[in-house]
C-alpha cells in the first residue's frame, strides 16, 4: 500500500498527537461512529433486496420480523454506543426521549444527538441517504447523563459530521480543525482520506429548495429565488437549481461545489421542517469550518440554545456570502 494511503483511524491517531493530554477517548469515539457508518452502509446498499428479503413490517423466510432501515439504522448505532463506556447518552430522531444507557454498561463524558438515518423517504427509490451525528460533552450533574447535555448550543459541539451513502460511502467530519472527507473502500472495508481540509466555494452555483411550497414562502424569500435564479455576481447567468430532497445528499454537493441549501419557515410550518440538534447544527459545525455559515434567516444555527430535543427551525445552510444574501433579503420581512 501507498505511504500516502490516510486511513481514517491513522488519521485520527495523528490528530490525536497534537495534544498530549489526550487520552484517546474522543478518538475511540468517532472511530465508532465511523464503524457504525460502515454497518449502516452495508444494509443500505442491501435495501434493493427488500422484496426478496423481506420488506419492512413483514417477517422474513427466516422467521424473524424484518424492521425498518432507520430504525435498524439507530438500533445498531444504539447496540454500538452502549458498549463503549465513553457515552452517557444520546438523542436520536428516531426516540421521542433522550435515551440513556442501559445500567448494565458503564457510561463517559459524551452525548451524541443523531440522525440514524436521513432521507429515509428515499429509501426505496435508490437515493443518496444519510447519518449525521453531534458530539457534545456532558455538562449535567446526573452520572449518566440526561437531556440537557443534549440541549447544548451548537457552537459547544466538539465534533459533528456525517456518513453520505451515495454512489459511494463517505464519512465527512470536523472537530474543528478543519473538516476531512473520507471514502469508503469496500473491498478493504476502510475509509480512507479522499477529501483533506475540505472548503466551501465562495459564491453559490446552486441553490437547493423545495420549490413545491413557494406560495407559502415570505416575500423577502421569493424575491432572494428571484436574485439565485438572475444574479451575475459570479460571471454566470444565475445559479442552478438543485433539489434532492435528501438532506446530507443536498449539503455535500453543495458543501463541494458551493451553493445554499433552504429549507425556511413558511406559512404552514412556522418552524421549517429540519432538526435544530441532529441536522442544523452538525451541518451548521461542518459548514463554519469550511468556510461557510448557517443561519435560521435571524441567527447564526450555531448560537441558537435548544429548549427541546426535536426542536425545528428553519435553515439556510451553504456558500458564506449567500447566506449573507439570503438573511439581507429576508430581514426586509421584518420591517
Ligand atoms: P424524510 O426522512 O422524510 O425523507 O425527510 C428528509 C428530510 O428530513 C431532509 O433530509 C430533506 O432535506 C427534507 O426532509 C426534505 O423535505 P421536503 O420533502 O419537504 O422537501
Amino acid at each position: 500500500m501507498q505511504d500516502n494511503v490516510m486511513t481514517l483511524d491513522r488519521h485520527f491517531l495523528d490528530q490525536q498527537r497534537k495534544y498530549p493530554q489526550a487520552r484517546g477517548a474522543f478518538t475511540k469515539l468517532l472511530s465508532e461512529i465511523a464503524f457504525a457508518s460502515k454497518v449502516i452502509s452495508r444494509e443500505v446498499n442491501r435495501a434493493g433486496l427488500g422484496d426478496i428479503l423481506g420488506r419492512a413490517g413483514y417477517v422474513n423466510i427466516q422467521g424473524e420480523h424484518v424492521q425498518k432501515l432507520d430504525l435498524k439504522a439507530h438500533d445498531m448505532m444504539v447496540r454500538i454506543l452502549n458498549h463503549l463506556g465513553l457515552v452517557c447518552g444520546l438523542v436520536s430522531e428516531e426516540k421521542e426521549e433522550f435515551v440513556t444507557i442501559p445500567d448494565r454498561y458503564p457510561v463517559g463524558n459524551y452525548v451524541v444527538n443523531m440522525d440514524p438515518l436521513d432521507g429515509s423517504s428515499n429509501i426505496d427509490v435508490n437515493v443518496s441517504i444519510g447519518t449525521i451525528f453531534s458530539i457534545h460533552r456532558k455538562i449535567s450533574d446526573n452520572p449518566r447523563g440526561c437531556a440537557q447535555d443534549s440541549l447544548q448550543a451548537g457552537f459547544k459541539q466538539v465534533a459533528a459530521g456525517y456518513t453520505l451513502y451515495g454512489s459511494s460511502t463517505m464519512l465527512v467530519y470536523t472537530s474543528g480543525q478543519g473538516v476531512y472527507g473520507f471514502t469508503l473502500d469496500q473491498a478493504l472495508g476502510e475509509f480512507l482520506l479522499s477529501h483533506k481540509n475540505i472548503t466551501i466555494p465562495e459564491n453559490a452555483k446552486y441553490y437547493s429548495v423545495n420549490e413545491a411550497y413557494s406560495t407559502r414562502w415570505t416575500p423577502g424569500l421569493k424575491k432572494y429565488i428571484e436574485y439565485a435564479k438572475t444574479s451575475k455576481s459570479d460571471g454566470g447567468c444565475g445559479m442552478s437549481h438543485r433539489y434532492i430532497g435528501s438532506l446530507v445528499a443536498d449539503f455535500h454537493r453543495n458543501l463541494l461545489k458551493g451553493g445554499i441549501f433552504l429549507y425556511p419557515a413558511d406559512t404552514s410550518s412556522p418552524n421549517g421542517k429540519l432538526r435544530l440538534l441532529y441536522e442544523a447544527a452538525p451541518l451548521a459545525f461542518v459548514a463554519e469550518q469550511a468556510g461557510g455559515k448557517a443561519s435560521n434567516g435571524k441567527e447564526n444555527i450555531m448560537d441558537i440554545i435548544p429548549s427541546d430535543i426535536h426542536q425545528r427551525t428553519p435553515l439556510f445552510l451553504g456558500s458564506a456570502r449567500d447566506v449573507d444574501q439570503v438573511v439581507k433579503y429576508m430581514a426586509e420581512d421584518n420591517q
